[in-house]
């Protein structure tokens, strides 16, 4: 089982041995979602939610060709502030290790990571999805195919609102993906509070969502999403948010951007557009995420 290309930090390897709860951390919305410094106080922040919760965190990331799961804080740092580091998804991970380099790992890379060292519970911000386009894009995340394959849970506020949500969605389900709500009734997107797409099922406690966890790999099931929608508050109005969306998918049009380089471009560009307003959205939620899903570890191992 112990795949010697993985480095399991001391902490997480004896809280996994424990059956602790454990709760996995991606670095992708660390270098390539958000600017620095808000980057580390982000991801500083979602470690510090998930101890306040009474559980290990665990933020996972490819340092030098080795993939690392419990990155050190001086290590976190240093991630969050290097450039040109490679934005690893499940296919880049065998070249990021033979090639020795530094890479942040999707969500599909981390749930691969996190399932390898026997981690079942992971939180991010928003997960990947399909995206738009004029005649269906054939732009779909890795993350879906993941969730499809890998039984491990996500803890997110819904896809990003980039996204074409109700295709992501008929992905989800036709890959067998339980879709939660935590607390509603209507799948969330990412800086706004609410798609008005429904979801598969809805819980209202931790132990309700662990409950339907342990039941669904019970029965071999493999990922599920577990949504939260982000705090109205700092959620941003669906018709503001689709304006400032426009303006930044023509550009990403005109530039040619595309590939694995448009989430990043749409997120930066959204966040000079609404003057900051998607980053303090973007880093309230992952915040927010990595303690319902240190709750929830605790319900399914405390
Ligand atoms: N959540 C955030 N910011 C991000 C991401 C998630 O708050 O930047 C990242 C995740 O790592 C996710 C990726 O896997 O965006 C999706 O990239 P793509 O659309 O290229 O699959
Ligand atoms: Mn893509």
């Amino acid at each position: 089982m112990n795949n010697p290309n993985l480095q399991i930090r001391p902490e997480v390897a004896k809280a996994i041995e424990l059956k602790r709860p454990v709760v996995a951390l991606e670095s992708t919305l660390i270098v390539h979602g958000l600017p620095w410094p808000l980057n580390l106080e982000t991801a500083r922040a979602a470690e510090a939610a998930v101890r306040d919760e009474g559980a290990v965190p665990a933020t996972i990331a490819v340092l030098d060709g080795k993939p690392t799961v419990g990155l050190a804080d001086a290590e976190l740092q240093a991630l969050a502030q290097r450039q040109g580091v490679l934005k690893a998804s499940r296919r880049d991970l065998a070249v990021a290790i033979v090639k020795r380099m530094t890479a942040s790992t999707t969500v599909a890379a981390t749930m691969m990571l996190a399932h390898q060292a026997g981690i079942r519970l992971f939180a991010t911000g928003g997960i990947g999805g399909a995206h738009r386009g004029p005649n269906h894009s054939w732009d779909i995340s890795a993350d879906l195919s993941e969730l499809a394959r890998t039984p491990v849970a996500v803890v997110c506020a819904g896809a990003k609102s980039i996204l074409d949500i109700p295709r992501t969605l008929e992905i989800l389900e036709t890959a067998g993906v339980p879709v939660v709500g935590y607390g509603t009734e209507e799948f969330p997107a990412f800086y706004v509070h609410s798609s008005g797409e429904p979801i598969t099922a809805r819980v209202d406690t931790p132990r309700q969502a662990a409950d339907l966890f342990r039941t669904h790999w019970s029965f071999g099931g493999n990922g599920i999403v577990l949504a939260q929608p982000l705090d109205p508050h700092v959620a941003l109005e669906p018709e503001s948010f689709l304006c400032a969306l426009s303006a930044a998918e023509q550009e990403a049009m005109g530039t040619g951007v595309r590939g694995k380089e448009l989430t990043p471009f749409l997120l930066g560009r959204l966040a000079e557009i609404t003057e900051g307003q998607t980053l303090k959205a973007n880093h309230m939620l992952v915040i927010a995420n990595a303690r319902l899903a240190a709750q929830v570890a605790r319900a399914l191992w405390g």
